[in-house]
C-alpha cells in the first residue's frame, strides 16, 4: 500500500495536502509532516484548510503560516488526512486522485488509496509510518508527528497508549522532538478569554441520569460574551468527562448558522462512535461527533440518552 502511495506521488505534479474543517493537531500535524518530503522531491505542495479559523496553538508547526484557506488553481493529486468522510474536507470534487490517509473506524474509503489503520492511535504515526519507506524523518517532520500523537492520545492519558505509542514518541524524540516545549506550545498559551468561557461553561453543566450523564452547552451569546473564539471549545467537552461519576458526556455548541455541533466522550464501555453514526455523525470509540439542525436541542440530547444503556 505504501509503495502505491510514492507511486502516485511520484507521477503527480501539484499536490495538495489537505486537512479537516475545525482542524486539531492530529490533522495538521499530519498533513505539515509530509510537506517538506514532498516539496524535497520537487513537488509544486500546496497546504488547504477551508476552514474559517486555524487556531494559532498551533502557529509553532514548521510551514503551519503556509496553510492557505483559497483552493490550488492547479492540483493532479489530493491528499486528505485524518478525515473520516470527503465532505469534511470542505472542498468540491474535481479531476484530481485522492489519497485518504486516517484512522477512524467510520472513514467512508473515499480515496483512491485509501490508508486507513483504525489499530493507529494517531493519523500522524501513518504518515510516519509512509514517511519511513522514503528515508529519514527530519526534526521538522518529528514535531508534526509527536504533536498528532500527544493530542490523539490526550497526552499519553487515554486508552490507545499503549507500548507502540511510547516507542514511537521514544523515535520522535530521538529525532530532536522536546516534549516540554511541544507541551507548553500546546498547553501554557491560553487566552484570558479562552479561561473566562471555561468559566461561563462550567456554571453551565448538568448531570443527568444518576450523574452518568454530563451535559454542556455553549451558545453563540457565551461566545460573544466571553471574546473566545469557536477554537477555544475544544477542551471544554473533557472537563464534563472528567467527572468523576461520568461514564458519557455530550458538549453541545450553537454554530452560527443556528445548528449544532454535539461532541460526544465516554469514559469505559460505552462506544460512543455508534451514538454518533446514528445521528449522521462519526468518531472513535471514545471520542466522535456530529451537527444537527434541529431546533429543539433538549429533544436531541433525549434521543441521545435514550440510545444508551448504562
Ligand atoms: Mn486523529
Amino acid at each position: 500500500m505504501y509503495k502505491q502511495v510514492w507511486e502516485l506521488i511520484h507521477k503527480s505534479h501539484y499536490i495538495t495536502l489537505v486537512s479537516h474543517i475545525n482542524p486539531d493537531g492530529d490533522t495538521l500535524g499530519s498533513m505539515l509532516s509530509l510537506y517538506p518530503t514532498l516539496k524535497k522531491m520537487g513537488k509544486n505542495v500546496s497546504l488547504f484548510n477551508a476552514s474559517e479559523e486555524v487556531s494559532i496553538k498551533y502557529d509553532f508547526l514548521p510551514n503551519f503560516k503556509k496553510i492557505k484557506k483559497i483552493f490550488p488553481q492547479k492540483c493532479d493529486l489530493l491528499i486528505c488526512f485524518d478525515c473520516g468522510s470527503f465532505d469534511r474536507l470542505g472542498i468540491l470534487k474535481k479531476d484530481f486522485k485522492i489519497i485518504n490517509i486516517d484512522h477512524h473506524k467510520s472513514n467512508t474509503l473515499y480515496g483512491d488509496i485509501n490508508i486507513v489503520d483504525e489499530k493507529s492511535a494517531s493519523s500522524t504515526l501513518v504518515v510516519m509510518d509512509i514517511l519511513e519507506q522514503h528515508g529519514k524523518i527530519s526534526k521538522d517532520e518529528a514535531i508534526c508527528i509527536y504533536t498528532g500523537l500527544v493530542e490523539d492520545t490526550g497526552f499519553f492519558m487515554f486508552s490507545n497508549t499503549d507500548a507502540e505509542v511510547f516507542s514511537k514518541a521514544s523515535k520522535l524524540i530521538l529525532l530532536g522532538v522536546e516534549p516540554a516545549k511541544i507541551a507548553q506550545n500546546l498547553k501554557m498559551r491560553n487566552s484570558l478569554a479562552k479561561t473566562r468561557l471555561t468559566s461561563i461553561f462550567i456554571d453551565k453543566i448538568e448531570l443527568l441520569k444518576d450523574a452518568k450523564v454530563a451535559v454542556g452547552t455553549l451558545t453563540q451569546k457565551d461566545l460573544k460574551k466571553s471574546g473566545a473564539l469557536k477554537s477555544d471549545t475544544v477542551h471544554l467537552v473533557d472537563i464534563l468527562r472528567n467527572l468523576a461519576t461520568v461514564e458519557l458526556a455530550i458538549f453541545i455548541i450553537e454554530l452560527e448558522d443556528e445548528s449544532y455541533k454535539i461532541s460526544l466522550r465516554s469514559k469505559n464501555t460505552l462506544d460512543v462512535s455508534l451514538l454518533a453514526e446514528a445521528f449522521g455523525g462519526g468518531g472513535h470509540k471514545k471520542s466522535s461527533g456530529f451537527e444537527h439542525k434541529q431546533e429543539d436541542i433538549n429533544r436531541v440530547i433525549e434521543q441521545i440518552i435514550n440510545k444508551v444503556e448504562l
